[in-house]
């Protein structure tokens, strides 16, 4: 072989390689510690989406719409199946309270977890934390003060580690029958592109959001938890400079996500955007070995009856994803349009049920 011919069978190689490495899945969590389960999770996670993208829920088990009874599943009603991702959110969990902001008990959430996790399913947890400066809620946003405040040095930092022990303790917790720790996927600071939450853009500088990511991320690690794959999830985006203009690192980050809803009718407006944005997570995950997922989405009381296979299916198809999370089905009595997947005897029921049956959609029972 000449000289010329060898370098450039060396440089073929190392393109492969680096392709390969790319697509076959052979990445890691950030976490160096990673759990054993956790190192599974996320080569499953990675594995899985050459099958098809899995269906979410958040607070799926928490409650169905038209009541509150914690273990009921609108979608299990309507299909047969549970998601194959469950969210829940443990908003606070950080004041030691025993339910969430939404009256789900931490101690129900912790059952159907392991009942998830016994199952195959995958579970994600987002936190809606309320203001440690003035004790509102995770939307109060009359101070520009609370990253800055929390960071060390800042004067609720000590307080700020109070809440994340008690976080740490309830992923410690959160144990299959072997007694090993259950791997969960852990959705920090969402939706930080806008400014609705104490963390939002018009509230903190980039590089404070991002000392508040990480030392958040350090400490569950310095802690002993070593059970979570962290996603990062911003709203909609008009830009992948924009997407990773608060992007804390790869080390501290697993998942690629993003959070979009549809305003109204706008069927069309809510495509463009979820479009740009999947780009935006797909081309990210391809050079990163992330895992791309829609965090969040839907279209709030699901006005269109065939909004699954009309406007979600075009938006999956072709597509490599992890997982679509719709949002919640409230039983609130005062929310009673505040749902995202049908109940029984919703109109859009059947048709959401017919996207269950479409190539690539994955439920529960798919990924065991
Ligand atoms: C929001 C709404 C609220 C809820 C919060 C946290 O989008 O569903 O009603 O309290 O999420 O779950």
């Amino acid at each position: 072989m000449s000289r010329k011919l060898q370098i450039a069978s060396v440089l073929l190689f190392l393109m492969f390689a680096v392709d390969m490495h790319a697509k076959s899945g052979d990445s890691r969590p950030s976490d160096p510690e990673a759990t054993g389960r956790t190192v599974e999770l996320f080569a499953r996670m990675e594995n899985l989406m050459s099958r098809g993208v899995m269906i979410g829920h958040q607070d799926d088990l928490a409650y169905g719409h038209q009541n509150y009874r914690p273990g009921v599943s609108d979608v299990k009603k309507i299909s047969g199946d549970y998601p194959a991702v469950i969210g829940w959110d443990i908003g606070h969990l950080e004041l030691g309270n025993e339910h969430n902001l939404d009256s789900v008990y931490f101690s129900v959430m912790k059952e159907q977890i392991r009942k998830t996790d016994a199952r195959g399913g995958i579970t994600t947890i987002s936190w809606h934390c309320d203001n440690i400066v003035t004790g509102g809620s995770t939307w109060d946003v009359s101070s520009d003060e609370v990253v800055s405040s929390v960071l060390p040095g800042g004067a609720n930092h000590d307080r700020y580690m109070g809440w994340l022990d008690s976080l740490a303790l309830f992923f410690k917790s959160l144990k299959d029958r072997s007694g090993n720790d259950i791997p969960v996927i852990f959705r920090l600071y969402h939706e930080h592109t806008g400014s609705w939450f104490w963390w939002g853009k018009a509230h903190c500088s980039p590089s404070d959001y991002i000392a508040m990511w990480r030392m958040t991320v350090d400490y569950f690690r310095t802690s002993g938890v070593h059970n979570l794959l962290i996603a990062y999830s911003p709203g909609d985006c008009m830009t992948a400079e924009e997407y990773m203009e608060r992007y804390p690192g790869d080390e501290y980050v697993d998942v690629v996500g993003f959070d979009i809803y549809q305003n109204g009718n706008d069927a069309s407006g809510y495509s463009a955007a979820m479009s740009r944005n999947i780009d935006i997570v797909t081309d990210y995950a391809s050079v990163s070995g992330k895992i791309p997922a829609i965090s969040e989405t839907g279209s709030e009381g699901i006005p269109q009856k065939d909004y699954f296979t009309s406007v979600i299916w075009p938006l999956l198809q072709g597509r490599e994803l992890s997982y679509i999370l719709f949002w919640r089905n409230a039983y609130e009595q005062d929310k009673p349009g505040h749902f995202y997947l049908p109940y029984k005897g919703h109109p859009a029921a059947s048709d959401f049920v017919e996207l269950l049956s479409y190539p690539r959609i994955l439920m529960n029972k798919d990924i065991r």
